[in-house]
């Protein structure tokens, strides 16, 4: 009788990427980070005797990673094969496969890596179950090879991994790989082990058959999917074909953003917002929007340099100098006509230091009339 078959999936590491919205030193970090945390899941599968360890593709950031990515990545796939925990993993769009690939010129690999453009199978016969996935061909990644009824398990118990973009976000419907909600439910496999996505999404939740994005190991820079705790699947298929998951967390450097509208905020309640945020290992990623009150105004230069001590990397981003403000396009009062006279000279500004000048103004005038 078969026994119950436990797995880690990850994904998207993007080992080489560049972090070049962070200075140096701090890109530095995110590297070291970004290694510890995939050691970290690797150490993890091994302590509790994981069956699998499924990379979801883009374990590299480009086609050509340096060496030393390389030789991480190969030793780390070595480690858990040699533990016991058999590695599966698919190229990705930043990694794609295909003649003179990496994955050829840096070949073998530990454990085994999907190459073939179609699906093909590993048929796993002590833990009776089939793992499937294909490679990444980035001249046909506008197909939908979901949809094609290809994958047709001879056991019943299956995984699939796959590399593609969920139609359900609203983007990329004709790039990467697309796929809706309607081919996961039709593809008859227990697990999909998705990739692309940075952020940990559950696409599908049903007792007998789970599809769910992991998300990135390390968050890459400050937009949404990059940002908040990042997170790996622990999961177990049942001898009956039952699934359950956990996220396993990952000790990564925290990327947060923060966007606050000044106009709403008191000193004290700007300083906690952000204060709130306050950990060693998080950068910070701050947006002020709206008018100010002539107190706060004097004080955002201060706030950076005093908050900069709470974080691995802060930063302000004052936006309030691009002021636009609806109620006032039209408004017949002191502050509307101020604020259509300047908006008027801005427009007709020539230099850069003269559209300077009159955002500063606007920005110190509209303070003012708070
Ligand atoms: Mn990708």
């Amino acid at each position: 009788m078969a026994s119950t078959v436990s797995f880690l999936h990850t994904a998207d590491s993007q080992f080489g990427t560049g972090f070049g919205t962070l200075p140096p030193q701090v890109a530095d970090l995110k590297r070291t980070s970004q290694r510890e945390g995939f050691s970290a899941l690797v150490q993890h599968a091994i302590r509790e005797k994981l069956d699998l360890f499924l990379l979801s593709g883009d374990v590299f950031d480009t086609a050509h990673p340096a060496i030393a990515d390389i030789s991480f990545v190969k030793k780390e796939l070595e480690r858990l094969e040699t533990a016991g925990v058999q590695v599966f993993v698919i190229p990705g769009n930043h990694d794609s496969s295909g003649p003179g690939s990496l994955w050829d010129q840096y070949g073998p690999w530990p454990g085994h890596v999907f190459l073939s453009p179609g699906f093909t199978s590993v048929f796993l016969a002590d833990q009776d179950i089939e793992i499937f996935g294909m490679g990444f061909d980035r001249s046909h990644s506008s197909d939908n090879p979901l949809a094609a009824d290809k994958i047709v398990p001879k056991t019943s118990r299956s995984i699939l991994l796959y590399h593609g973009a969920w139609q359900n976000f609203g983007r990329e419907l004709t790039r990467d790989y697309p796929f809706s909600l309607a081919d996961i439910e039709k593809i008859p496999c227990n697990y999909i082990a998705l990739g692309h996505y940075h952020a940990y999404s559950v696409v599908l939740d049903r007792p007998d058959k789970k599809a769910v994005y992991s998300g990135d190991t390390e968050g890459l820079d400050f937009s949404a999917n990059e940002c908040g705790l990042r997170q790996a699947v622990q999961g177990e298929i049942s001898p009956e074909g039952q699934v359950t998951i956990k996220p396993v967390p990952i000790k990564s450097l925290l990327m947060e953003y923060l966007e606050l509208d000044v106009s709403t905020y008191t000193l004290a309640g700007l300083d906690h917002a952000i204060q709130e945020k306050a950990d060693a290992r998080t950068l910070l990623d701050v947006q002020l929007t709206g008018i100010p009150s002539i107190e706060l105004f004097r004080e955002i230069p201060v706030i950076e340099q005093a908050c900069r001590h709470l974080f691995l990397f802060f930063r302000i981003i004052d936006r309030t100098v691009d002021v636009q403000v609806n109620d006032l396009q039209k408004a017949q009062t002191y502050q509307g006509l101020y604020y259509r006279a300047l908006k008027d000279k801005l427009a007709k500004a020539t230099t850069e230091e003269e559209k300077t000048a009159i955002r500063q103004a606007l920005q110190i005038g509209l303070a003012a009339f708070q």
